[in-house]
Parts: C-alpha cells; sequence; structure tokens
C-alpha cells in the first residue's frame, strides 16, 4: 500500500492548572496531529507534542521536520512488517533523523493507517493477544492537602495505583507524607514515587530508609546521574525505575544497570518503536514497562493505550493519569479511563472521535 496524502494540524489545548515540567510552567498545551492517507480512503492519525521543559526537541523544530514529511511521503510505499516494531520504522525513517515527538507521530500515524486497512485495532495489529483491561495510575501532586484529598477521592473511585511527586518539599515532610498516603490508599494499593532527580545520593539514601514500611512499588529517579542510581540501587532495597535516564541510554544499556524494576517508556520523549524495543530489553532483565503519558491528548493516549495493552502478561498499572489538567482533548467524548482503568473496547478510533473544530491546517508554502 501507499500513502497518497498527508496533512500536518496543530493544537493548542487551555489546561486547567498549571503545569510545572522541570524549569517550564505550561499554561495551554500544543501539539500537532500528522494525518496519513492511503489511495483506497483509509486514514491514520499520530499525535506529535514535544514537551517543554522535558522533550530537546522545540515544536518548531517539529513542525519543519512534519513538512518535510508531508512534501517527502506522498507517493511512497508502506514499507512490510512495520507492526513488528524491531527496527523496521528505523531503516524506512532513520535516515530523516527526525526527534522522537516527530517519530512517535509518523510512527502511530502509520500503524493507525495500516490497521485501518485491515479493519483492526492498533493493538491487535501489534498483538494477537492484547489485553483486554489496564489499571491507570493516579497522578498526586502539588500541595499536601491536594495531595491527601486525591488520594482518598481516587481510592473511592477504585484507582489500585497510585504515583506521588517527591524530591520537591524539604525530606522531613515528604516522608511524613508519604506515610500519609499509604495511610489513606491502604495496604492494597500500589504506591510509585518519582523524584525527577532531585536528590542528592545522601538525601535519597535517608529518604528510602525512613519510607522503607510503605511498601513502595518503585521510585522513579531518585537521583541526578545514572552512575548514582548504581549506588542508590546497591545501598537500598527499594526498587528503581529508569524515566529521564532513558532519554540518555539505549536498549542494549539496560542490562548492565543491576536490578531496575521497571522502565518508564514515554513514546512522545523515546519514539514509539524504539520505546517497544526497551520495553523488550527491559523484560529480559525482569524489569516492568510502565506507558507513561507526556501530557499528550487523548488521540495519543489512545495509541500509548493499545501499546501498554501489548507490552505486560500482568497487569502493571500505565501513568495515563494526566487529563485532568485538561479542559477539553483534542475528542468529541471523554477519554475512557472508568473506576481507574482503560478497556480497549472502550477506545474509539482516533478518526471517528476527533473534534475537528480544535485543529489548525499547518500552511503549505
Ligand atoms: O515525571 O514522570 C514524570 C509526564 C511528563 C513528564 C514527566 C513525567 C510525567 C508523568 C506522567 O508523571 C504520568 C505518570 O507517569 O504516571
Ligand atoms: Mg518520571
Amino acid at each position: 500500500m501507499k500513502i497518497s496524502g498527508v496533512s500536518v494540524f496543530s493544537y493548542a489545548l487551555p489546561l486547567t492548572k498549571p503545569l510545572t515540567v522541570g524549569r517550564e510552567k505550561l499554561s495551554e498545551r500544543r501539539g500537532f496531529i500528522l494525518e496519513l492517507r492511503d489511495e483506497r480512503g483509509n486514514v491514520g492519525l499520530g499525535e506529535a507534542a514535544p514537551l517543554p521543559g522535558f522533550s530537546r526537541e522545540s515544536a518548531n523544530t517539529v513542525r519543519g521536520q512534519l513538512k518535510t514529511l508531508r512534501s517527502q511521503l506522498p507517493g511512497s510505499d508502506i514499507p512490510h512488517d512495520l507492526e513488528n516494531l524491531s527496527g523496521q520504522f528505523e531503516d524506512w525513517l532513520g535516515w530523516y533523523g527526525l526527534a522522537p515527538s516527530t517519530r512517535c507521530a509518523i510512527e502511530t500515524a502509520t500503524l493507525d493507517l495500516l490497521a485501518a486497512e485491515q479493519r483492526i485495532t492498533l493493538s491487535r495489529l501489534i498483538s494477537d493477544a492484547p489485553r483486554p483491561r489496564m489499571s491507570v495510575t493516579a497522578l498526586l501532586s502539588g500541595a499536601r492537602s491536594e495531595v491527601i484529598d486525591r488520594a482518598k477521592a481516587l481510592r473511592a473511585k477504585e484507582f489500585i495505583a497510585f504515583k506521588l511527586k517527591v524530591g520537591r518539599l524539604p525530606l522531613s515532610e515528604e516522608i511524613e507524607l508519604v506515610h500519609s498516603v499509604r495511610r489513606e490508599i491502604g495496604d492494597e494499593a500500589l504506591l510509585r514515587l518519582d523524584a525527577n532527580r532531585g536528590w542528592s545520593l545522601d538525601e535519597a539514601l535517608a529518604f528510602a530508609s525512613q519510607v522503607a514500611a510503605c511498601a513502595i512499588d518503585f521510585i522513579e529517579e531518585p537521583v541526578a546521574s545514572i552512575a548514582q542510581l548504581g549506588q542508590f540501587i546497591e545501598k537500598t532495597d527499594m526498587s528503581v525505575a529508569l524515566d529521564e535516564s532513558l532519554q540518555e541510554i539505549s536498549p542494549d544499556d539496560i542490562s548492565a544497570i543491576p536490578h531496575v524494576g521497571a522502565v518508564v517508556l514515554k513514546p512522545t520523549l523515546l519514539g514509539f518503536e524504539r520505546a517497544v524495543q526497551f520495553s523488550r530489553a527491559a523484560a529480559e532483565t525482569g524489569a516492568v514497562a510502565v506507558v507513561s503519558s507526556s501530557f499528550e491528548s487523548a488521540l495519543g493516549l489512545t495509541a500509548l493505550a493499545h501499546i501498554a495493552a501489548c507490552l505486560n502478561r500482568i497487569d502493571v498499572p500505565i501513568g495515563l493519569g494526566t487529563l485532568e489538567w485538561f479542559d477539553s482533548n483534542l475528542y468529541l467524548e471523554p477519554f475512557p479511563i472508568k473506576n481507574g482503568a482503560i478497556r480497549l473496547a472502550d477506545l474509539p478510533r482516533s478518526i471517528d472521535a476527533i473534534d475537528r473544530s480544535l485543529l489548525t491546517e499547518t500552511a503549505r508554502e
């Protein structure tokens, strides 16, 4: 099958509360939608939403790369076996030198198009037996009272996994907060932490020893470098997850870091195929893959839910609890996270669900 037409759109969605990422504070979320069409009128959509403060590429870079794809791709054949996600996209697109969020858009749009051609879902294209249901992690951040109230409310709504942001307040306050959140959510729920590299090694070790009784599922990025992370792992029993570090290493490097508990896969920051390659490398070392959002629209989240359904045999809660920052999410209907979980059967096809009135076509000059 050939790609016969390509369009590029941009969007800007207002946020319900300011979003602080790294040193950036965002009041709206901007991104791009890439639309691919084949000769038979099938359509595939993908999202490129570089996250200021976290992505290395700028929106301008991504816009330029999408325009290049728009001028180059029409008339080209879609290569075979892309859905294997084991280097076929790299063989096809590697020479363009695309940024991760641009890669993610073209990869997901192509997979969405292939799925449309075969009248199946994206997850079914990639796996014979995708998981029909996945738990979603509730994200806890902000002031103490907000964290506690949300933990209580979302536990009552059947969320079974929580992720608390740490590494921001004085250590003693955060240690107390972790204990309080554990008390609120009860012993059955999973509690994950994310320090976003906010601590020195000594701080991280002190923290870990004082929340040892809180049964932490894992902590993401407690310290500033991969070298320090190795020392943290050696000196504590707390399970560690890689997030920021994945932007600095390749899948082959995972096995060199001993006892990684999990990898947090954000296809917007890594690329879609590369994220899957990280998940396979992680599985070989016994680490689980946690597919996670970079505050994409519902269209991006749909692709994330489909790939997450293909990666783990057990229910590993996924990091899609970012929609509360959005007033509208680019879909006409709310994104189907219900009772702390997503069912594949509830996910609409992007092309049917998207609110075209929120898209602006990027000029062809
Ligand atoms: O710190 O893990 C992070 C989203 C964008 C950028 C950074 C992060 C996140 C998330 C996503 O936390 C939600 C999740 O992982 O549950
Ligand atoms: Mg993280």
